[in-house]
C-alpha cells in the first residue's frame, strides 16, 4: 500500500537525519491534490515537529496561508486541477515576499522543465519526487534558515543597537512614503522632533550607563505609544527622536504630542535610588501639500528651539 511503503521508507531515512535545529514552532503548508503523497509529505515534517497545515488546491493554500500568517513554507505539487502550482506561487507572490514566505515545489512529472518555471514564478526552491526524505528536509531547513538570516539583516540594518527602535535610514525610507500617500489623498499629517532636555547633565552627573537607561526609557515610551496610536518612531541619532503623524490634524498631533511628553515626565528612572529628573521637548511642524521633507524638518527643528528657548519640557507646533 503505497502511503505505508512510503511512510516505512520515510521512517528509514528520518532516523538517519542529522537532527536538525530549531524546527519547533516553524509552520509549513503543504499543497497536493493527490491524498496519499500529501499525508506522506505531513507525516515527514510532522516528526520533525514542524507545525503542519495542508491543502488539496491551490484555492484551499491560498485561504489557508491568509488565516494563518505564522506559515513560512509552503511546499506545492506542480500538477492540480484547479491552479497548478506555478499560478499558485505566482498568486502568492502578489501578497507575500520571499522574505516572508518561502515556496518549494515538487513533481513527480518527468518534465525537467517544470522547475524553472517554478522557480520563475518565484518559487525559492524544487524538489522531483521521488525524492529523498534527508534532501527534503535540508531544502526545508535551508529555506526557513533564509527567512532567519533575512530578518536578522534586516533587524541589523533598520534598528539602532540601544533602543530598538527604527534608526534614520529606516525612519525616511518609510516617512516619504507615508508623505506621498498623505499628498496623493491631501490627508492631514505632521513631523516632531523630540530631544531630550540637558541630557548632557544626565551623563555628567549619573554617568553614561544611566544616561542609556534614560535613552531607552524614552525610546519605550515612544514605542508603546508608536503602537497604540499608530504612528511612525525612530531614534535620529544621540538623545534626539523623530515621530511621524498621519491622517491626524495638529489639534490631535498636538494632543498625541502632549501626552508623550507628559509620559516621559513620570518615568521612573533611578541612579542608585535617586530619582533622575526625566524631560523632553518636542517640535511639531504640520505637513503642508506643498512641502518637502527637508523643509518640514528644518521646520520642526524651528519649534523644537523655540520650546528649549521657552523653558523646556514642552510642545510646540
Ligand atoms: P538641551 O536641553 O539643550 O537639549 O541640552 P542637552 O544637554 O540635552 O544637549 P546636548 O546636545 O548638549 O547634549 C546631548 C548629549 O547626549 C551629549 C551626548 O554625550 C549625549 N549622548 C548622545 N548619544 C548618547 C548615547 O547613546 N548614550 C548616552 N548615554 N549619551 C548620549
Ligand atoms: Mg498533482
Ligand atoms: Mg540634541
Ligand atoms: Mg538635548
Amino acid at each position: 500500500y503505497f502511503v505505508k511503503d512510503t511512510v516505512d521508507a520515510v521512517d528509514q531515512l528520518v532516523r538517519t537525519v542529522v537532527r536538525l535545529t530549531g524546527a519547533g514552532s516553524t509552520a509549513i503548508l503543504v499543497v497536493d491534490d493527490t491524498l496519499s503523497v500529501r499525508a506522506a509529505l505531513v507525516d515527514l515534517l510532522q516528526r520533525q515537529k514542524y507545525q503542519v497545515f495542508d491543502a488539496g488546491s491551490g484555492t484551499d493554500a491560498l485561504k489557508i496561508l491568509s488565516a494563518n500568517p505564522q506559515i513560512r513554507l509552503v511546499i506545492t505539487d506542480f500538477h492540480m486541477p484547479d491552479m497548478d502550482g506555478q499560478q499558485l506561487t505566482r498568486e502568492i507572490r502578489q501578497t507575500y515576499s520571499t522574505e516572508d514566505l518561502r515556496v518549494i515545489g515538487v513533481s513527480s512529472s518527468s518534465d525537467p522543465f517544470l522547475s524553472a518555471a517554478l522557480l520563475k514564478a518565484g518559487a525559492s526552491d524544487f524538489v522531483y519526487r521521488p525524492y529523498i526524505a534527508e534532501e527534503v528536509l535540508c531544502r526545508v531547513e535551508n529555506n526557513i534558515d533564509t527567512i532567519k538570516q533575512m530578518k536578522r539583516l534586516r533587524h541589523l540594518a533598520e534598528r539602532d543597537p540601544l533602543t530598538g527602535l527604527y534608526n534614520r535610514r529606516a525612519f525616511f525610507e518609510r516617512a516619504y512614503k507615508i508623505l506621498d500617500g498623505l499628498k496623493a489623498g491631501n490627508a492631514p499629517g505632521s513631523l516632531a522632533i523630540l530631544d531630550i532636555d540637558h541630557f548632557k547633565t544626565v551623563n555628567d552627573t549619573y554617568g553614561h550607563d544611566c544616561g542609556d537607561v534614560a535613552l531607552n526609557a524614552v525610546a519605550n515610551v515612544l514605542l508603546t505609544t508608536a503602537q497604540e496610536r499608530g504612528f511612525l518612531t525612530a531614534r535620529l541619532g544621540g538623545e534626539e527622536f523623530v515621530m511621524m503623524f498621519h491622517h491626524r490634524d495638529s489639534t490631535q498631533v498636538f494632543a498625541l504630542c502632549e501626552d508623550i511628553r507628559q509620559a516621559i515626565e513620570a518615568c521612573d528612572v533611578r541612579s542608585e535610588e535617586a530619582p533622575i529628573a526625566l524631560t523632553a521637548s518636542i517640535g511639531v511642524s504640520v505637513i503642508h501639500l506643498e512641502e518637502g521633507m527637508d523643509n518640514l524638518l528644518n521646520a520642526a527643528d524651528q519649534m523644537l528651539y523655540l520650546a528649549k528657548l521657552q523653558g523646556r519640557n514642552r510642545v510646540i507646533s
